[in-house]
C-alpha cells in the first residue's frame, strides 16, 4: 500500500477573489466584502478582504466602520457578500479538485481535503507535482489562486496550507512532521482555542514543541482522556482521521407511523410513496443520486425490521425508487408474522451527479468486457 498522502486545498481570500474574478477592474485596490447588518449604513461586519486590504488591518470578523477608517482615502471597494455567487464558483472548483482527488472531502465553502495516496503513488515529489497541476487548472477554469498543503494526514496538510498564503504550496513529509510542527504556537492545532491556548501558556506551553514534550499522563490529568491524548498525538504530527467522502456518511430517510397497523401491502405502499415522494425531493435539492435502498418498519410488538437492496450502479430516479420499495415490502409483509405500525424508507450510498455519472461509465465499461 503506498504511503498516505493528504492535500488541503484552501482558495485564498476566496470571497473577495470571487468579486475581483467578475469585475478584475478592482484587482489593484483594497477589496473588502461586507455583511451588513441593516441597521445602519456601516453596520455589519467584515467577511473578508483581499491582501491588499489587509495590509492595512482589516480581515474577517471585524466591524464595517473600523474597515472603512483603516482605508480612508485608499481608494477602497466595499461590496455585499453575494453568496450564491460565490457557491456557484465553490461548486465548479470542487468538481475540478474532486477529479484529482483518490478520496475527497468538501469541508467549507472554500476548502477541502484530498486523499492522493494512489494517484501519487505513495510520493511525495509526486503529489507536489499533482498541486501544481491542481493550482494550474483551478487558475485557467476559474481564474483563481488556491494555497495548498500536503502531509501524511489531515492535520499537517491543513497547517501546511496555512503557513503560505496567498497562493502557497507546502509540503511537509511524514519524517519533517515534527520538527516542522514544533516551533509553531499551539494555537495552531485544532482544538486549541483562546482559552486553551490561555490553560496551556500557564502551564509553560507556548509551542507544539512545548505540547510534544510535556508529559502525557500529565495532559490526560488536566484536559481529560479524550482531549488529552489528542492533544499529545497531535502535537507529534500523529492524526488517522480519514478523508471522508460525503456521500459515504450520508443517508436520506423518513419514517411515519400508519392509520392503523397492518400487513395490507396496499395500504403499507400508500404510505411509502408518499414518503419516496419526500426522500427523492430532498434528493433533487441536494442534486445526489443513490444506490442503496431500505424499507423499515416497527412491528405491534414495537421490535424493529429492515430490508435493503443495493444497485449496480447509482440511480436517481423515483420510479425505480418507488419499484424496489414496493419489492422490499411485498416480501417483508409476505414472510412477516405481525402487523408493522410504523413504516419507513431510507437511502444511502449517495454520490454527487458528476460522480455517479464516472461511476455508471464504470459500470458500462465492465458490463461490455
Ligand atoms: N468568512 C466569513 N466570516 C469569517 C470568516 C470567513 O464570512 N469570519 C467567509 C469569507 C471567506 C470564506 O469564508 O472568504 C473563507 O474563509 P477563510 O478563512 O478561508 O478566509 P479567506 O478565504 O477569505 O482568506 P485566506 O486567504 O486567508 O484563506
Ligand atoms: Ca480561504
Ligand atoms: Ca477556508
Amino acid at each position: 500500500m503506498p504511503a498516505r498522502i493528504i492535500m488541503l486545498v484552501d482558495l485564498d481570500y476566496f470571497f473577495a477573489q470571487c468579486e475581483e474574478k467578475r469585475n478584475s477592474s478592482i484587482k489593484e485596490k483594497p477589496v473588502v466584502v461586507c455583511v451588513y447588518s441593516g441597521r445602519s449604513e456601516n453596520s455589519g461586519a467584515v467577511s473578508t478582504a483581499n491582501y491588499i486590504a489587509r495590509k492595512f488591518g482589516v480581515k474577517s470578523g471585524i466591524p464595517i466602520s473600523l474597515a472603512k477608517k483603516k482605508l480612508k482615502e485608499k481608494d477602497a471597494v466595499f461590496l455585499p457578500a453575494d453568496r450564491k455567487f460565490y457557491e456557484e464558483v465553490s461548486g465548479k472548483i470542487m468538481s475540478i479538485l474532486r477529479s484529482y482527488a483518490n478520496r475527497f472531502e468538501q469541508v467549507g465553502i472554500d476548502e477541502a481535503y484530498l486523499d492522493v495516496s494512489q494517484k501519487a503513488n505513495g510520493d511525495f515529489e509526486e503529489a507536489g507535482k499533482i498541486a501544481e497541476q491542481i493550482k494550474k487548472e483551478v487558475k485557467a477554469q476559474q481564474g483563481l489562486t488556491c494555497s495548498i498543503g500536503i502531509g501524511p494526514n489531515k492535520l499537517i496538510a491543513k497547517i501546511a496550507a496555512d503557513i503560505r498564503k496567498p497562493n502557497g504550496l507546502s509540503i511537509v513529509k511524514p519524517e519533517q512532521a515534527e520538527n516542522f510542527l514544533g516551533p509553531l504556537p499551539v494555537s495552531s492545532l485544532v482544538g486549541v482555542g483562546r482559552k486553551t491556548e490561555k490553560k496551556m501558556q500557564d502551564m509553560g506551553i507556548e509551542t507544539i514543541g512545548d505540547l510534544a514534550e510535556y508529559d502525557i499522563q500529565k495532559l490526560i490529568e488536566i484536559f481529560g482522556k479524550n482531549l488529552g491524548a489528542y492533544f499529545h498525538n497531535a502535537s507529534i504530527g500523529i492524526d488517522d482521521e480519514p478523508v471522508q467522502e460525503r456521500g459515504e456518511v450520508e443517508s436520506i430517510s423518513r419514517i411515519s407511523t400508519l392509520k392503523e397497523d397492518t400487513q395490507d401491502l396496499k395500504v403499507v405502499l400508500e404510505k411509502t410513496n408518499k414518503l419516496c415522494d419526500e426522500v427523492y425531493a430532498r434528493l433533487l435539492q441536494r442534486g445526489l443520486s443513490f444506490k442503496s435502498v431500505g424499507i423499515v418498519a416497527v412491528m405491534t410488538d414495537m421490535s424493529v425490521r429492515s430490508r435493503s437492496k443495493t444497485f449496480e450502479s447509482p440511480t436517481n430516479e423515483l420510479g425505480a425508487l418507488k419499484k424496489t420499495v414496493k419489492g422490499l415490502f411485498e416480501k417483508f409483509l409476505n414472510e412477516s408474522e405481525l402487523q408493522a405500525r410504523r413504516v419507513g424508507v431510507k437511502i444511502w450510498n449517495l454520490f454527487k451527479e458528476q460522480e455517479s455519472q464516472k461511476q455508471i461509465t464504470n459500470f458500462l465499461q465492465r458490463a461490455e468486457k
